[in-house]
C-alpha cells in the first residue's frame, strides 16, 4: 500500500486551489524490468502472419518533469508509419492512481487504465499519450534506436485530477502491425509497478 502521508499531500495540494496537474512530490528513481525471450506467439491475423519483435527489456527514469521509458527488442524495429509487416504496434498502459477501478478495466493485466501510450508513431518523431476519462491526447517524443525505442512523456500527462504522486502500474502490450493479436505482452499477467525504491 501507499504512504498514509500520500493522501494528505494530495488534498493540501488540492485544498491549495491548485488544479494544475504537476506532480505533488520531487521522487526520482531508475526501474527495470525483463522479458523473456522468444516468447512471442504467432500473429496468425497479421499480414504474412508475421512476429512482432520480441520484446526483452523495459527500463526508464522517473523524476518530477518527465516519464523517461525505454523498450529494447531482441532486433531492431521499424517505426509504424514505415509501413513494414514487423512494425512497432501496440500500448504501453498505464494505471497512475494504482486503482482497477478508475480508468477502462484491463483484465489481462489487472489494471484500471488511466492513461496509455499508443506505441503507434506519428512520422513526425511523436506517440499519443491518450487520457481516458478526459478523451484527449497529448504527444510524446519517441526516438527509433536499432533495437530500442525511447520515449519521453511529461508528468502533466500521466497525472489525474486526484492523483499526481510517483506510484505507477504499468504494462505493455506488443503487437505486430494491425494490432491483434497482442503478441508480447510484459508480463505475461499483472502489472509492473513504477514507485519510489527509497523508503519515504
Ligand atoms: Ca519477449
Ligand atoms: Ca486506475
Amino acid at each position: 500500500m501507499k504512504p498514509a502521508g500520500r493522501a494528505a499531500l494530495v488534498a493540501m495540494v488540492l485544498g491549495c486551489g491548485g488544479g494544475g496537474t504537476e506532480p505533488t512530490d520531487d521522487a526520482e528513481f531508475d526501474f527495470a524490468f525483463a522479458d523473456p525471450a522468444g516468447d512471442t506467439v504467432a500473429a496468425t491475423t497479421n499480414p504474412n502472419q508475421v512476429r512482432a519483435t520480441d520484446l526483452l527489456e523495459i527500463t526508464g527514469r522517473l523524476d518530477r518533469q518527465r516519464l523517461v521509458l525505454t523498450l529494447r527488442f531482441a532486433n531492431p524495429v521499424t517505426r509504424w508509419t514505415d509501413g513494414g509487416a514487423d512494425a512497432l504496434d501496440g500500448f504501453v498502459l498505464f494505471d497512475s492512481d494504482t486503482s482497477s477501478a478508475s480508468g477502462f478495466a484491463n483484465p489481462a493485466h489487472g489494471l484500471g487504465v488511466d492513461f496509455y501510450l499508443d506505441l503507434r508513431d506519428d512520422g513526425f518523431g511523436k506517440m499519443a499519450v491518450v487520457n481516458f476519462a478526459k478523451r484527449r491526447f497529448e504527444r510524446a517524443e519517441a526516438r527509433f534506436e536499432d533495437a530500442t525505442v525511447t520515449v519521453t512523456i511529461p508528468r502533466s500527462f500521466l497525472t489525474t485530477d486526484s492523483d499526481r504522486d510517483s506510484w505507477f502500474r504499468m504494462a505493455v502490450d506488443i503487437a505486430g502491425r494491425g494490432r491483434r493479436p497482442d503478441v508480447d505482452a510484459s508480463p505475461t499477467a499483472g502489472f509492473h509497478r513504477i514507485e519510489p525504491t527509497a523508503a519515504p
